[in-house]
């Protein structure tokens, strides 16, 4: 199995998302520190929302094969700067979450994150299981 790092924004769902791929169940509670859990490393969406912690993602980044930027459907903006897949040397690819959500915007999220570099995106849900199948696969 691929190691995988999760970057994106406070609430986005990284924790969850890692969660019910390692078959838990929902997250509360807001993640603080980079976390190594099996085959994930979670990371707190501070460290995306604040450029001051960009080296140590990329110091972290050197654990895993593949990094995910996750984008909630939900959210009308983004904090991901263009190109900001660049700065790993990783394979890195994008995450949508919520999908399930009623006034998601799925279309919106996917141009936020092709802006951000991603070349491959995978739209999920860690509510009604969307996409974890295609996630799994590409740990494989
Ligand atoms: N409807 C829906 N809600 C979700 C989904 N994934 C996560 N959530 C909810 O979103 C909220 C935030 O989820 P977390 O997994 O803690 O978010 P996070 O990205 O780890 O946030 P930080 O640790 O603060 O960076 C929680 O209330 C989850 O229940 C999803 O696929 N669908
Ligand atoms: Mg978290």
């Amino acid at each position: 199995m691929k190691k995988m790092m999760l970057i994106g924004e406070s609430g986005v769902g990284k924790t969850t998302l890692i969660r019910v791929l390692s078959g838990e169940g929902f997250s509360t509670r807001k993640t603080q520190a980079v976390e190594f859990c099996g085959g994930f490393i979670d990371t707190p969406g501070e460290f995306l929302e604040n450029r001051r912690f960009y080296p140590a993602l990329i110091t972290s980044s050197a654990d895993c094969q593949v990094v995910a930027m996750v984008q909630d459907a939900t959210r009308i903006s983004s904090l991901f700067p263009p190109q900001f897949s660049t700065i790993f040397s990783r394979k890195v690819v994008g995450v949508v979450t919520k999908v399930d959500v009623e006034d998601a915007n799925v279309a919106r999220a996917e141009r936020f994150l092709k802006n951000a570099g991603a070349k491959e995106i995978i739209q999920s849900s860690s509510k009604t299981g969307i996409g974890l199948e295609q996630l799994k696969e590409l740990l494989r």
